[in-house]
């Protein structure tokens, strides 16, 4: 590339560095000395394991960095369509090991800290993880950048700057409690603060109208409240060096023009505390998970991450387009990550009309150009609607812009279906039911022009449930696009072994084109081939106990049955069922005569509870009780072992995955949308116990249902007893093993000094208005762990199982789904060479 700078000699811009080859210790090693001097100012002898994190860190950036400006220059400058990914959430996890994969150095690396006689494993765990999101939401996000960025799909990931993160979880007094998250203490390396890209985002206020000297009506928002949105840029290597892409977080700031009023008449400290206010803003991720926390904060915090983005986006097609705003469909495509970004369709509106005068027929025809959505949830509390009272009092301007949107769509409503004032009121992007609200999934979908569920099912649910009047007015705009997840995080750099014996077995290849572990399916039935499989396995395994052993003080078994439910606690996830088999199979242990011949087994669980959510935290606490009890207990705890992994992170799902044999996806049917966390065990050779819910359906399709373990109620089954009617007693009274686990929950077996203590989830299981028919699915789900037990006994079998799993996951990949987004949503192409490899469908 030609040098901006033709006075500077061309080697000063590109490069002051020699790039380093990929087996170049001593060449490494000058790098990190070079950084530790220069930017920690210290020597080998004071260096602290954090400062070798830093300097790694760094060594690693400025590898980076050249690809990085590149695509980025190459990008801004091309006239190929970009891709904006909106999500309140990026879950991204640690980076430095994922970024010396992506570059090549990663062996280099581990030689060169050998060399030095230092432990890189204890260096890498200095970076604290970017826990910017919840759950699988968030961590899709994540896993998309990386696909986009290897495909070379050019685009940007926007989202906040949040200062802290998920909270952190401790187990105190057999309980959650949460701690502040406080991942920029020590500063962070891999991002750049770019104040050059800093928006004005406004709040409150009022709206006036008037008309222009031409007679043309224009509306003016006035507002109350100002304040910045600064850009923060990380960037998101692709696999391989071939291109990279950028996550831009908006960090909130005070508007200085606004304090200055304040400083002139003198009070300084109402100045300051207006900063802190403004700041306040980007401050904390709500920590909830599929349930919609109507929170003032929470609005603004949509609005800010929105607007910054949208007049991100909008200075980026200007500088190329200038003001041909009708090309927009064409050079830009915007995706709504759930609905916390959908104001960015008024904010769209209003900046199109108001700011560049456009009129407004072209300008809704450019933003149904431009957006889609994808929805993740159907659980009617994560729906959002904000009231329109917030509304007024925050966002008036947007406000009357959907009711023009909703105005105008009612009318095509009318025509199409005359007369039926009922669809008119179902569909109507305000709910008029009570209080009055605006819809934003409504508000989504009538302003994208595709809007998709993550599963076929999902999908399916969506446009015969809460989409089914959209899908009947405008069929094929609800598509499907079935989740993935990224293998270079997920096999390549979590399941380092079980990566090497692949790409020894069948070759590289398969972190780009997971199809390629098909290869491995005659191995399925070689004997040397299972017996690598399964140490790797094991050794896997002693290291999840080893730790559990070191940091937790638990002793489990790496001989038993590793059993693991790791994600967000919650009430559809059905916890509390696996909990009911663990009480089953320890009472079952008590009496003598099942002693014989049972498997052992490590039941394991990971997650956090949104704080305010009770019974969530009370199945917590239910989990490690009776982990007390059957860990101590001397005739279970040979046999039984109960261990809760504390703070479930990122990092913590890259140790345990790699070691799990089960995978308990567990929810009601119909109610997890998709789930990804099912697609990275099945990955690394788990066999999956579960219900045919969300993708994991999909997954019994690709590997074969001879390969899982299915039970409990369809979907249909689960709508089914909405209709007839669902009575828990009955169930209670007609299972024996059944109630007397129940009872123990009850009458306090597990609190004995608080018998009441767990009386509250004994209720909402016997309740007939218990929304997960939990007690519907118990017979079914201990017959089936009966099942598991039978097949782990058949070791060479279960090996087998476990290997034509790994090589049946290809569809699975992020690069899969990334390229159907692409192809059928955005209209775009990949760039990389992986692009051209091979293709869903
Ligand atoms: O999104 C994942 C899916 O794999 C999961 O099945 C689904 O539960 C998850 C409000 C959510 N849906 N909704 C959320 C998160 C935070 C929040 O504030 C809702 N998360 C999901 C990826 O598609």
């Amino acid at each position: 590339m030609d040098s901006p700078f033709p006075s500077v000699p061309q080697s000063l811009v590109t490069d002051g560095w020699d790039p380093v080859a990929q087996n170049d210790i001593d060449a490494f090693k000058r790098r990190l000395f070079s950084h530790l001097k220069h930017s920690r100012a210290k020597n080998p002898e004071t260096a602290t394991s954090n400062d070798w994190y830093q300097v790694t860190a760094l060594a690693v950036r400025d590898m980076l960095v050249e690809t990085w400006m590149d695509s980025v220059r190459a990008a801004a400058h091309a006239d190929s369509k970009q891709v904006y990914y909106l999500s309140l959430e990026f879950l991204m996890g640690r980076s430095l090991e994922s970024n010396l994969l992506a570059v090549g150095m990663w062996d280099v690396c581990l030689a060169t800290f050998a060399d030095m006689g230092l432990d890189f494993g204890g260096i890498k765990t200095e970076e604290p993880e970017a826990a910017l999101g919840n759950g699988g939401l968030g961590r899709l996000a994540a896993c998309f950048m990386d696909s986009m960025a290897t495909l070379g799909i050019a685009g940007v990931g926007y989202g906040i700057h949040y200062h802290h993160g998920m909270f952190r979880q401790e187990i105190r007094d057999g309980q959650q409690i949460e701690l502040p998250e406080n991942w920029l203490t020590h500063g962070n390396p891999w991002e750049f603060e770019r104040p050059e890209y800093t928006h004005p985002i406004r709040f409150g206020g009022w709206v006036e109208q008037g008309q222009d000297a031409l007679g043309r009506p224009f509306f003016r928002w006035h507002p109350a409240e100002e304040l910045m949105a600064v850009a923060v840029d990380m960037a998101v290597p692709g696999y391989g060096g071939f291109s990279a892409n950028s996550i831009r977080l908006w960090a909130a700031r005070a508007s200085h023009g606004f304090d200055l009023v304040q400083f002139n008449k003198g009070e300084y400290l109402d100045a300051v505390r207006a900063e802190v206010d403004s700041e306040s803003l980007s401050r904390v991720l709500y920590p909830n998970d599929s349930t919609q926390q109507g929170r003032i904060l929470r609005f603004k915090q949509e609005y800010f991450f929105s607007s910054a983005s949208l007049q991100d986006i909008l200075r980026r097609f200007r500088r190329e387009q200038d003001d041909d705003f009708d090309l927009m469909p064409q050079k830009v495509a915007i995706q709504l990550n759930d609905t916390h970004p959908a104001i960015a369709v008024a904010e769209l509106m209003r900046l199109l009309l108001d700011e560049h005068h456009c009129p407004w027929a072209d300008a809704w025809t450019i933003c149904k150009g431009v957006f889609s959505y994808t929805n993740h949830t159907l659980l009617p509390e994560a729906l959002e609607t904000w009231p329109v009272a917030v509304f007024e009092a925050l966002l008036p301007r947007h406000l009357q812009i959907i009711y023009d949107i909703n105005a105008v769509f009612l009318a095509e409503i009318r025509q199409l279906r005359p007369g039926d004032d009922d669809l008119v009121r179902r569909m109507s992007l305000i709910d008029e039911s009570g209080e009055r609200r605006v819809r934003m999934s409504h508000l989504a979908v009538v302003g994208s022009h595709h809007v998709n569920g993550v599963a076929n099912l999902h999908t399916e649910l969506m446009k015969n449930g809460i989409f089914a009047d959209f899908e009947q007015l405008y069929p094929g705009k609800i598509v499907n696009k079935t989740n993935g997840i990224t293998p270079r995080r997920w096999l390549n750099q979590a399941n380092r072994p079980l990566a090497r014996l692949i790409t020894h077995s069948i070759g590289d290849g398969w972190q780009t084109n997971l199809d390629r572990l098909r290869a491995l399916l005659p191995l399925a039935d070689d004997s040397a081939f299972r017996d690598e499989f399964l140490s790797i396995k094991q050794a896997n395994k002693r290291r999840l106990a080893l730790f559990a052993s070191r940091s937790l003080g638990a002793v489990i078994h790496p001989d038993s049955l590793f059993d693991v439910q790791i994600k967000r606690i919650h009430e559809y996830k059905r916890q509390i069922l696996n909990v009911l088999h663990v009480i089953t199979r320890y009472n079952r242990l008590c009496q003598r005569q099942f002693r014989q011949n049972v498997v052992p087994r490590t039941v394991v669980f990971a997650g956090k509870a949104a704080p305010g959510y009770v019974l969530a935290k009370l199945t917590i606490r239910l989990i490690l009780a009776v982990a007390d009890v059957v860990n101590r207990d001397p005739r279970s705890r040979d046999a039984l072992r109960v261990l809760f992994v504390p703070n479930y992170d990122v990092s913590t799902a890259e140790l345990i995955i790699p070691a799990a044999e089960l995978s308990q996806q567990i929810s009601t049917a119909g109610t997890e949308a998709s789930g990804t966390g099912n697609m990275k065990l099945a990955l690394n050779g788990a066999l999956t116990i579960g219900t045919r819910d969300g993708a994991t359906i999909e997954i019994a399709e690709e590997v074969g249902e001879e390969n899982l373990f299915f039970f409990g109620l369809s979907a249909d089954q689960v709508a089914a007893t909405v209709r007839d009617g669902y009575d828990p007693w009955a169930i209670y009274r007609d299972n024996h093993e059944l109630a007397e686990a129940l009872e123990m929950v009850r009458n306090g077996a597990f609190s004995p000094g608080e018998p009441d203590a767990f009386k509250p989830l004994f209720d909402s299981l016997t309740s007939g208005g218990d929304r997960y028919r939990v007690l519907a699915d118990y017979g079914d789900y201990i017959a089936c762990q009966d099942r598991v037990d039978a097949a782990y006994l058949q070791q060479g079998d279960w090996t087998r199982k476990a290997i034509l799993t790994v090589a049946r996951m290809g569809k699975f990949s992020a690069d899969a789904t990334i390229l159907d987004y692409a192809r059928e949503i955005w209209d775009v192409h990949g760039t990389s060479p992986y692009a051209l490899g091979e293709q869903r469908n």
